[in-house]
């Protein structure tokens, strides 16, 4: 049995897949989750049979309270040992200004980046209290620093993640728990594609003409950031493609 438990919301695609493949490789036991269950089940089996890491799978749409809970909740007793919590599950759905923006997307967004996470704080942070140990990772972004136009719900909401782990790094220190932010800039994963409905010719215009971050890249910064020793804390760490300056200046070629 590998020694530490880490779990990883959103894990089917993107950093929270790269991050199951790269804490795997580095002895982790994983809890993964997401609402695709064959590409959970298919990535179980890869990293079970490559690193011979425990692998738990819950599958639950992170939007639904009830469903949040009971699946958390299901975790067994011999898996509550959480060492690291990674809030990865998130997405932006469409672009577009405030007077014209679908409401169903602003609540797609603000269900899955806000309330999503912290439902899942709220359930596993009492084990790690309880143990006066643990580690939660929250995924935030370039646009919970910055606000652009057409993105005023998407940069709300990671606005959210970024004042959220201010708070709960203040609340959760007495108990030895660390609290960081990650926030990176553009990262070439689904979430084009997820915030275009599946356009991908619109997806691939938004990482044209420069390069981009890896997946990769983001998950070795979540290892980096998890493997500190016990007297460091990351507090908040933006990490952008050496082409990309801020939310709106990209260097394209
Ligand atoms: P992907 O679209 O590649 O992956 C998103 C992951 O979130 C998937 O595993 C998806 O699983 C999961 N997810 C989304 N909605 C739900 C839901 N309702 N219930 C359960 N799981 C859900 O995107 P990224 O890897 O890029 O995104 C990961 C995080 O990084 C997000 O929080 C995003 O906001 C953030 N981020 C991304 C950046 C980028 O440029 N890509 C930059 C900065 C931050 P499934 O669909 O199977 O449920
Ligand atoms: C994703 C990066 O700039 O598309 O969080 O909002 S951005």
């Amino acid at each position: 049995m590998n020694q530490k438990t880490a779990l990883i919301t959103g894990a089917t695609a993107g950093i929270g897949y790269e991050t199951a493949n790269l804490l795997a490789q580095n002895k982790y036991n994983l809890i993964l989750t997401g609402r695709r269950k064959e590409r959970l089940e298919s990535l179980k089996t890869k990293l079970e049979l490559t690193f011979g890491c425990k692998i738990l799978l819950l599958t639950f749409d992170i939007r639904s309270r009830k469903a949040t809970e009971t699946a958390l909740s299901s975790i067994p007793e011999e898996w509550r040992a959480i060492d690291v919590l990674i809030n990865n599950a998130g997405l932006a759905a469409g672009l577009g200004p405030v007077n014209s923006a679908d409401v169903d997307d602003w609540e797609n967004m603000i269900d899955t980046n806000i309330k999503g996470l912290l439902y899942t704080i709220r359930t596993i942070t009492p084990w790690m209290v309880e143990r006066q140990s643990g580690h939660v990772v929250n995924i935030s972004s370039i646009a919970g620093k910055e606000s652009y136009p057409n993105g005023s719900v998407y940069c709300g909401s990671k606005h959210a993640v970024a004042a959220i782990s201010k708070a709960m790094r203040i609340e959760l220190m007495p108990f030895g728990i660390k609290v960081s932010s990650i926030a990176p800039g553009a990262v070439d994963t689904e979430f084009s594609l997820v915030r275009f409905r599946g356009d991908q010719e619109k997806a691939t215009q938004v990482y044209k003409g420069f390069t981009p971050l890896q997946a990769k890249d983001i998950a070795e910064t979540i290892l980096f950031v998890i493997t500190r020793p016990p007297h460091v804390n990351i507090d908040d760490l933006l990490i952008m493609p050496t082409s990309q300056a801020s939310a709106r200046d990209f260097h394209r070629k």
